[in-house]
């Protein structure tokens, strides 16, 4: 809205276009940014003529007033009305930012990893029950991601990357965020807000992205001197790719896993039991 009457604005409010949670927090800011401006303007120029026409003069004994009740009601019970105004929008949209929507038709099939229990307060699911939830683990410098897919037997296994998180398009996507250490910060701008990751916490948000695309983002908050290198990149792509993906992403960690596994052999063999555990290879 605010984008319309000025261009120029745009740099001053926030990013969108990712996801309709991030939409909807940009034009509830774009409302009460105009709303503010409007006061800004009628503020600044009552005040500015009333500098300039009551302007002190030689000679001229200025009008002595002790307060107009009718005025002083006038302006309290309109910025109380503005303000009612302002938490009815807020609340309107409210939900619509906080809750997801269901993943579109075409959206991946692999949602619902429902297996797990929600004992939660904050989580919220779409109607329907069914995400695509990928855990986010914040830890000194880098983000981690973990997928669904775990091996059924043993719940390890689970398809993981780093720093790039890959999601499907048209499916909404729950995000579990934990963090290992200190308290980081989960903000990708164009697809919603700034969620924290502190340790020995859930925090929960999601998103819905439409159309493929990379979004970016960089911890929010200072975790130590490596924070600036920590950034996030989110890439949407559709849910065959994404599929596609996933598989390929479980098969290299396994191949890399097995691999890891016989140098550790090899290892152990060089330099005798003690300096590492051969038994604890998979
Ligand atoms: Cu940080």
């Amino acid at each position: 809205m605010a984008h319309l009457l000025n261009p120029a604005l745009a740099f001053f409010t926030p990013q969108s276009g990712g996801s309709q949670n991030a939409n909807e927090i940009a034009s509830l800011y774009n409302i009460v940014l105009v709303i503010a401006i409007v006061i800004f303007v009628a503020v600044i120029g009552g005040l500015t003529y009333a500098l300039v026409k009551f302007r002190a003069r030689r000679g001229v004994e200025p009008a002595q007033i002790h307060g107009n009740t009718r005025l002083e009601l006038g302006w309290t019970i309109a910025a109380a009305v503005i303000l009612v105004i302002l938490a009815i929008i807020t609340f309107l949209k409210l939900g619509s930012i906080q809750n997801p929507p269901n993943s579109s038709a075409q959206g991946a099939t692999l949602v619902g990893d429902d297996d797990e229990l929600y004992a939660s307060a904050t989580k919220r699911l779409p109607p329907n029950g069914k995400s695509l939830n990928i855990t986010v683990i914040g830890r000194q410098y880098i983000w981690q991601y973990i997928y669904p897919g775990a091996n059924e037997k043993d719940g390890l296994g689970a398809p993981y990357s780093y720093e790039e998180m890959v999601v499907p398009t048209k499916t909404t996507v729950t995000l579990n965020i934990v963090s290992e250490d200190v308290i980081h910060s989960w903000w990708v701008p164009k697809l919603g807000g700034k969620f924290q990751a502190v340790p020995g916490y859930h925090n929960y948000t999601w998103f819905k992205i439409e159309k493929p695309g990379v979004f970016r983002g960089q911890c929010a908050i200072l975790c130590g001197r490596g924070h600036a290198r920590m950034i996030a990149t989110v890439r949407a792509i559709p849910p065959a790719a994404f599929e596609a993906w996933l598989a390929r992403q479980k098969l290299l960690i396994a191949q890399a896993n097995a691999a890891a596994a016989i140098a550790r052999a090899r290892l152990a063999k060089a330099t005798g039991p003690g300096q590492v555990e051969p038994s604890a290879a998979p």
